[in-house]
């Protein structure tokens, strides 16, 4: 019995006091953008950070489409921070807020964020996120491919699947030299539906391929939500994605117009709201 009363002795501190009976490191989670500044003290103006001890190898510029969506922001930005902190990302994240309540344009809206981010940076690429999709996984790095990538292969509401093969929607990444060798993303679908499809036949119309994480890797939580006011199905979307071929050089990144309302560099993010108009 020698050796179990060292081994007992050994695994018994006695000079360490017990832990408190509430552990003082468990807090109510707290999104609050506040405390998701607190946490993220490297993080400067607008949403910028860059590495503190080493040169980041990738500059990366996350686009987020959104209106009336401020409790998933919050989310997103409480997980995103410290997840692209980890990748030793220089990286910046824009909100792309679209102004008034007319019909919502998720594709328009990403237009405007790409040239408004290269206008501010040279960014090397591009990450088009939904507001609602949270990353899982550390190792889908927030860079880009020789192909345009579609990153959110593996969403929790799809079962952690791809949907269909051509599916681009949620999270897609592309550098500058690819998003406009297929023009951009179109500017003409307003309300639910249709776009992605249209960015995925824009890709190979642009004579590229689709990349994309492994299923283990590109996994996202969609956090749950109903259709928005504002967003209703937009019931022209199947004849749109018919005539994709013939419309796509003539609608996209050489023909989007808008009005920047106003730029405020917040401690997490840019805001730039946009008026993009109405349907024609
Ligand atoms: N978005 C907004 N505000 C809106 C509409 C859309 O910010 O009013 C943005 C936001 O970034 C969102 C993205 O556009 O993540 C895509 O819109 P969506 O979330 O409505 O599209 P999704 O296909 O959801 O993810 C479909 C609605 C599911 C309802 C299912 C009810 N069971």
């Amino acid at each position: 019995y020698a050796n179990l009363s060292l081994l007992g002795s050994a695994l018994n501190k006695e000079d360490m006091p017990y832990c408190p009976k509430q552990s003082p490191l468990i807090g109510e989670f707290d999104s609050s953008l506040g405390s998701v500044e607190r946490k993220n003290p490297l993080v400067v103006r607008g949403g910028r950070y860059r590495p503190p001890n080493c040169e980041a190898r990738h500059r990366t510029a996350i686009i987020i489409p959104h209106r009336n969506r401020e409790h998933h922001l919050k989310f997103l930005l409480y997980y995103l921070h410290p997840f692209l902190q980890r990748q030793q990302l220089n990286y910046g994240i824009y909100i792309i807020h679209q102004d008034g309540n007319y019909t919502f344009n998720r594709a328009k809206l990403m237009n405007v964020g790409f040239r408004e981010a290269m206008r501010e940076e040279d960014w090397d690429c591009l990450f088009f996120h939904d507001v609602d999709l949270i990353p899982e996984d550390d190792r889908n790095t927030y860079i880009c491919d020789a192909h345009p990538k579609h990153a959110a292969i593996a969403m929790d509401k799809f079962g952690y699947k791809l949907p269909y093969k051509m599916y681009f929607g949620g999270v897609s990444a592309l550098t500058p030299v690819q998003y406009l060798k297929m023009n951009g993303f179109p500017n003409n679908y307003w309300g639910w539906g249709g776009e992605d499809d249209d960015i995925g036949v824009r890709v190979s119309l642009g004579g590229m391929l689709i990349s994309r994480p492994s299923l283990k890797v590109g996994r996202y939580k969609m956090i749950k939500h109903k259709h928005d006011k504002g967003n209703e199905v937009n019931p022209k979307r199947f004849n749109m994605l018919a005539k994709t071929r013939h419309t796509w050089k003539e609608d996209g990144m050489n023909t989007v117009e808008y009005e920047i309302v106003s730029r405020d560099y917040q401690p997490l993010y840019t805001n730039i709201t946009v008026n993009i108009g109405t349907e024609v």
